[in-house]
């Protein structure tokens, strides 16, 4: 229903499914598809017959990376002015509906920072993560350090900034990086069910639901605390909380209707 060059967007109920199509460059983000995807995510975010998002890639690789062919001969004013398009990929982290990654194969670099950009990540078995950039020059520039560091820890985020070493899928969810690991052909299914669960869910609850726990990471826990309950509250003016929970009583399944 939407048609780009280095995407694949499908419908699920729901549920938008967003595949990077650039196989033969392992999924590089080219400036162009990462244009693509904020735009994907404008309609997506628009659209009220979509709750959820699953982003994916290929079995070999989610994504290798930004386009270091596209960018290699950039100046530092180019990257400045331009704000690199690691300002772009922001998108993404202000996007209200829920969004999970589904990473098989490589996830590197600006590849391992939009998985992580994600709410969260379900990791195939063959997936592997990592921040490669100091091996080429650079350092990571999409919230590599930031957020890595925040979902495993100085220790493990450290050594991967500074050696460029992947972790395994094993290593991965150990350290918190993955909810989870599935075989690889159950990757795509198993998102999609568990994006269409969250579907299943009142929208506005769903929004008030991710927005309490993304404020974690930005406030103290008082204030955290506090912003909570304010939201919890009021989830008691809402049709959703009413019939949630008087179908509970009633011992019937709820019939949300996002209001
Ligand atoms: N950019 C451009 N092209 C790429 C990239 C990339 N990041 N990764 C792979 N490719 C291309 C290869 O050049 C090759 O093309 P061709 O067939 O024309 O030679 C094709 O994809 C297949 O790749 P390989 O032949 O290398 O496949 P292998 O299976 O041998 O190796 C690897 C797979 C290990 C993933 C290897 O391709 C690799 O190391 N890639 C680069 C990984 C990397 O360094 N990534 C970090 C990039 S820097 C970065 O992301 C900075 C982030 C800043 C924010 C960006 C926000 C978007």
């Amino acid at each position: 229903f939407m048609t780009y060059e280095n995407l694949i967007v499908t419908n699920h109920g729901k549920v938008a499914l967003i595949t990077l199509n650039r196989p033969k460059a392992l999924n590089a983000l080219s400036p162009d598809l990462t244009r693509e995807l904020g735009d994907a995510l404008d309609v997506l975010e628009a659209d009220n017959a979509t709750a959820a998002v699953v982003l994916t890639g290929s079995e070999k690789a989610f994504a290798a990376g930004a386009d270091i062919k596209a960018m290699k001969d950039w100046s530092y004013m180019d990257v400045y002015k331009s704000d690199f398009i690691t300002a772009t990929w922001e998108r993404i982290t202000k996007f209200r509906k829920p969004t999970i990654a589904a990473v098989a194969g490589y996830a590197l670099g600006g590849g391992c920072e939009l998985a992580m950009m994600c709410d969260f990540i379900i990791a195939a078995d063959n997936a592997k993560f990592g921040q490669p950039e100091i091996t080429i020059g650079t350092i990571p520039g999409a919230g590599g350090t930031q957020r890595l560091t925040r979902l495993v820890g100085k220790s493990k985020a450290m050594e991967m900034v500074l050696t460029g070493r992947m972790m395994d899928a094993t290593e991965a969810e150990r350290a918190g990086l993955v909810t989870r690991i599935v075989p690889l052909d159950e990757l795509i299914p198993d998102a999609l069910k568990t994006a269409q669960k969250i579907a299943s869910m009142s929208l506005p609850i769903t929004l008030m639901a991710k927005e309490a726990v993304n404020s974690a990471y930005e406030m103290t826990l008082n204030e955290g605390i506090h912003f909570e309950r304010r939201l919890f509250h009021s989830t008691f003016a809402t049709e959703d909380q009413k019939e949630g929970m008087n179908a509970f009583s009633e011992k019937r399944p709820p019939v949300f209707k996002d209001q």
